[in-house]
Formats: structure tokens, C-alpha cells, sequence
């Protein structure tokens, strides 16, 4: 274990054999190896935007078993917004200064790409300041095969309709065995990766996330962190790696043990110390908790998203996210944790010092 620290602290790389040997590291010695890369990178600034998540449609043909968001007989109350509605809302956010939407949707085999295409030209024009983060690799992969478009058609298609950044979802656990179990016939793990490297190529970048605490072990964790790893030694178009702490309620999982909160810091530490080519890493509040969330700052996370507004997938599954959180209280919250709060944009460009 001695030369696995020395390797840390000189910056050297893991490989996935000392990656899995970290989590036998006690949380204290994995926090302050993870915190001194986070202050060598980032010192006490943490990260934030002020954005919106809009959830447009809950119907998918996608059966994803930890998924508690998509209509089935567990949600049987199915929507569909109009451009109308989508517009009206990012209205509304846009005059309380929100300067990103994250639009995520199901797979929703009945609207048409227009509907999926159209609503961020009409966005664009009309509010040409907001960022507009939208399409997983998942949703690009099922309006490809929908729709009978290459990939490329769908990207090129996202470009001139005004998307500026793709977000990181549908990831998942790359091991097929798990990715199999969990989310069988959703975009692959090849697929995920094939869609990243060419939304990359076209010049812009992505975010990349892992659903994790639910069947998969510590060891697929770490195959997941080094495959992304790869691509971005490739492209280095990744902007942040957001561990997503699986939620339990509503969905078909069954699982039985839940993650402790020393596990969900290790997480957050071992993919500081892994992902030595990624800017950020994110704690993302909605599935860890604000409170986790907060002590993950000390445990490698720089980035801590945002104020959210509204969130549909996972507070169906159980996370208290529903309503967002306040600009007011959430710049207080880092501030009294002992950080100093700093508004980005959507590209990490620093806006304000809080
Ligand atoms: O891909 C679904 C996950 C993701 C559950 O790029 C669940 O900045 C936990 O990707 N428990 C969508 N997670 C959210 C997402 C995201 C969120 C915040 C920021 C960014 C970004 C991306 O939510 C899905 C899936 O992995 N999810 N069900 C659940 N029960």
C-alpha cells in the first residue's frame, strides 16, 4: 500500500489493480491524498452555476431497472410537454438568472425528432445567452436508431439546432455483465464512448457520470473511471466526472444494501485520485444529499452543480431535489463549510467570486 501513496503523491498514474486496492485505504488517508490534488488544482474554490433542469417528457421505450423517472406501472402518470410549456420555463428561469438548461428526456418513441430538435433552435433564438446542455449519449443513440441517422447526422443536427454541450447520463456502470442486468438494450458502453469521442471531435465537450450502490462492486467502479479515463487522454473533452449515488425508491432493482456514507466519500476520492485528466470533479447534491455533498469538498469534489430549479429523474427515485435550491442558501451553505463559492458557466469560465 506504501508504494500506491508514494505513487499518489507523485502525481504518478494508477493502474486498475491499485485503483481497486484504494478502497482498502482508510477514509482519511484517501480524503487528504484526494484533497491535495483538489487544492493543487483548485485551492478552496468551489464551483456552481445557476441552472435549470427541464425534464420534457417521462415516456420511454427503455426499460432501465433502476430508473423510477420513465412511465410504467410504478409511474403510470405519463407527460409530454409542449415547446409552448419548455419555452415558458426557460422564460421564467432565464429573468431569475439562470444561465444554463440541462434538458434531459426519456426515450420517447411518439414525439418525433422534431420535437426533440426543434424546441433548442426555438430556445436559442429567442434566449441566445443561455447555455443549452441536452441529449445523453443514451438519448442520442436512441433518435439514431429511431430515426435511422449515424450518429454524426444526430450531433450535426444538435449543433445547428443550438445545443452547446452535452451532459454526462446514461453511463451508468460500463461492465456489460452489470450494464446487462441493469439497463439491458440501452446504448452500450462502446455506443456511450463512440458518441463522446465524435460530440469531442465536433469541438465541444461533455460531462460523464456513474450510477453507482446498487449491484455493481468496487471493482466496476473502477474499470468505469478507467475507460473514461482513456477517452480523455484521446480528446480531453470531458469537463467533469459526477458520481451518482444511486436512489431506491420506485424502481425495479430490489436492492437490499445501501451504500454508507464512507463508501459514497471513498467514491468521490478514489475518482479525484483516478481521473488525473479530468478538470472536476462534481458532488452532485441531488443523489448524495447537501450534507455529503458539502463534506465531499474536503474528499476531491471542486464542482457542486447547481441550483437546479426543478429535477424529475431522481427525485422520482427518492432524492429531495424536486424544488432545487436557493442561489441565497446555496452560496451560504459553501461559504460556511469553509469554501469559497464561485458561479461558472456552463464551460467552467469563473463569472463571480461569491
Ligand atoms: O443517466 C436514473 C441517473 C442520470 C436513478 O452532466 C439515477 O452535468 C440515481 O446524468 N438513482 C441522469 N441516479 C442525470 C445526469 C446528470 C445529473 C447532473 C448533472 C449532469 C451533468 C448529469 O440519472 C441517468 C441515470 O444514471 N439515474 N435513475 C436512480 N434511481
Amino acid at each position: 500500500m506504501k508504494s500506491i501513496i508514494k505513487k499518489i503523491e507523485n502525481k504518478e498514474r494508477l493502474t486498475y489493480e491499485e485503483g481497486v486496492r484504494l478502497y482498502d485505504l482508510d477514509l482519511f488517508t484517501l480524503g487528504t491524498l484526494a484533497d491535495t490534488i483538489r487544492q493543487d488544482r483548485w485551492q478552496n474554490r468551489s464551483f456552481f452555476n445557476i441552472n435549470r433542469h427541464i425534464n420534457p417528457t417521462n415516456v420511454c421505450k427503455d426499460v432501465c431497472k433502476f430508473c423510477a423517472f420513465s412511465a410504467s406501472r410504478k409511474n403510470p402518470n405519463q407527460y409530454t410537454m409542449t415547446h409552448e410549456e419548455i419555452l415558458q420555463i426557460v422564460e421564467d428561469a432565464q429573468k431569475r438568472g439562470v444561465k444554463e438548461v440541462h434538458i434531459v428526456s426519456a426515450h420517447n418513441p411518439v414525439a418525433g425528432l422534431e420535437w426533440y430538435m426543434d424546441i433548442f433552435r426555438k430556445i436559442k433564438k429567442t434566449y441566445p445567452s443561455i447555455h443549452i446542455k441536452a441529449l445523453t449519449a443514451a438519448e442520442i443513440n436512441f433518435l439514431s436508431q429511431e430515426y435511422g441517422h449515424s450518429y454524426e447526422e444526430i450531433i450535426e443536427m444538435m449543433i445547428e439546432n443550438g445545443v452547446d454541450s452535452m451532459p454526462g447520463g446514461g453511463a451508468e456502470i460500463f461492465d456489460e455483465e452489470v450494464r446487462d442486468f441493469i439497463c439491458k438494450g440501452k446504448v452500450s458502453s462502446d455506443e456511450w464512448f463512440e458518441i463522446h469521442k465524435l460530440w469531442h471531435q465536433s469541438g465541444h465537450m461533455s460531462n460523464a457520470t456513474m450510477l453507482f450502490g446498487h449491484v455493481e462492486q468496487k471493482h466496476h467502479r473502477i474499470d468505469h473511471m478507467i475507460r473514461l479515463r482513456t477517452l480523455q487522454d484521446e480528446t480531453g473533452g470531458f469537463n467533469t466526472f459526477i458520481p451518482l449515488v444511486y436512489q431506491r425508491e420506485n424502481n425495479y432493482l430490489n436492492v437490499k444494501n445501501f451504500l454508507s456514507s464512507q463508501e459514497i466519500l471513498k467514491t468521490m476520492a478514489i475518482s479525484r485520485i483516478m481521473l488525473d485528466n479530468f478538470p472536476h470533479i462534481k458532488a452532485y447534491w441531488v443523489t448524495s444529499t447537501v450534507n455529503l455533498a458539502l463534506v465531499s469538498q474536503a474528499y476531491g469534489a471542486d464542482d457542486l452543480d447547481g441550483t437546479i430549479e426543478r429535477e424529475s429523474i431522481n427525485s422520482a427515485a427518492g432524492a429531495k431535489s424536486a424544488s432545487g435550491m436557493g442561489l441565497e442558501e446555496f452560496v451560504s451553505l459553501i461559504k460556511n463549510s469553509g469554501y469559497s463559492p464561485v458561479e461558472r458557466d456552463s464551460l467552467y469560465n469563473e463569472l463571480k467570486v461569491w
